[in-house]
């Protein structure tokens, strides 16, 4: 208990120093660009033109990690777009891929709805010219130059574990909502999470998985049914925002509010009145906008061939650093970060 306290606090300062230096860029308060770079160098504004493809549109954490996106890219003196699917299906993304290849953008920086199924579009658009980076969820590393990973998939699942243990008094069954189910981001932690749970929670019962598909109205039918076939659930990960947000809705005015534990990945401000009123405990995240701003300032370091996505490789992320390229070409922004009662408060996204 003790040391979980200490690594909240670190993790509020850490998050609260980045809130801090957002409001100073917005306010103009910034010293410099912060990238080092001066104004003649790379490619023109047209190489800069990059196109953010979230996994569907309307999903208030796309919207938050984008807007992180349009602030870097506006800092650099670059151009921003967004077009995305309305679905989150494995080849929603294709004609989007290729729109943006046909367009000649510099870079596309892509959360993948399946590993697989637009390696081939990505690729096309590659041996066009623009530069893939993947973040949020990945593709198979052959078909990207880049993943900025939001945190290491052992530590997304092991803090989703941790929480419902802790919830539900390390004993019961429990079910996973899950977003779509070919989704390399969940599905990787789902299967972390699995083993995490046979190897360290022999009491914990796994029943089932379902998928709500990144679609409010899918998730929120699912936890319904989820309720109905198992009455003895004692708690539901949800590794998802669009999952958890629904998930809260339908237990906040249900019998099981505060019976069942709900816990999982969830952004602050679509979880605060379930915090508040008691139908929630603690969710994680990491910050979606500091996401989307690293992804962005590393697709303008692949345009203006500062790295190639080498391990070892370094750029400047303006406003938090510099960032190292690890194995498999890929860049960590930091730790998932827990949300409660006594802390969402602090917090707007
Ligand atoms: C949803 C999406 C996204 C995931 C978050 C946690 O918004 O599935 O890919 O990273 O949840």
């Amino acid at each position: 208990m003790f040391s979980q306290r200490i690594r909240r606090g670190r993790s509020v300062t850490a998050l609260a120093a980045v809130a801090v230096s957002v409001a100073l860029v917005a306010t103009g308060c910034a010293g410099g660009n912060g990238n080092g770079d001066g104004d003649g160098d790379g490619g023109g504004d047209g190489e800069l033109s990059i196109t953010f493809l979230p996994k569907n549109l309307g999903n208030p954490y796309f919207d938050t990690s984008n807007a992180g996106g349009e602030e870097a890219i506006d800092e650099f003196g670059g151009t921003y777009s967004e077009v995305g699917p309305s679905e989150a299906s494995p080849t929603s993304q294709v004609s989007f891929i290729q729109t943006a290849a046909q367009q000649g953008v510099g870079a596309l920086v892509i959360s993948a709805n399946d590993p697989e199924a637009i390696c081939d579009a990505l690729n096309e658009a590659r041996d066009a010219g623009v530069k893939v980076v993947t973040f949020d969820s990945d593709t198979n590393p052959e078909c990207r130059d880049l993943f900025i990973n939001q945190a290491t998939a052992e530590g997304i699942a092991k803090v989703q574990v941790d929480m419902i243990a802790e919830q539900i008094g390390d004993a019961g069954q429990i079910a996973l909502l899950s977003a779509s189910a070919n989704a390399t981001n969940q599905n990787a932690w789902i299967k972390i999470m699995e083993e995490e749970l046979a190897a360290n929670h022999p009491n914990i019962e796994l029943v089932e998985t379902v998928y709500g598909d990144d679609d409010d109205q899918t998730s929120f039918d699912k936890t319904a049914a989820l309720l109905q076939t198992y009455p003895d659930l004692k708690g539901i990960i949800s590794p998802t925002t669009v999952g958890i947000t629904a998930a809260a809705r339908y237990l906040s005015t249900s019998e099981y509010k505060g019976t069942v534990a709900l816990t999982g990945l969830g952004t602050p401000n679509q979880m605060r009145e379930y915090v508040e009123d008691g139908t929630v405990t603690e969710f994680a995240l990491w910050n979606p906008g500091d996401l989307g701003y690293l992804a962005a300032y590393g697709a303008k370091a692949l345009i203006e061939g500062d790295i190639t996505g080498e391990e070892g490789d370094t750029f400047d992320a303006g406003r938090l650093g510099e960032y190292t390229v690890e194995a498999d070409a890929t860049v960590l922004l930091g730790d998932p970060f827990r949300f409660n009662a006594d802390n969402i408060g602090d917090f707007d996204f």
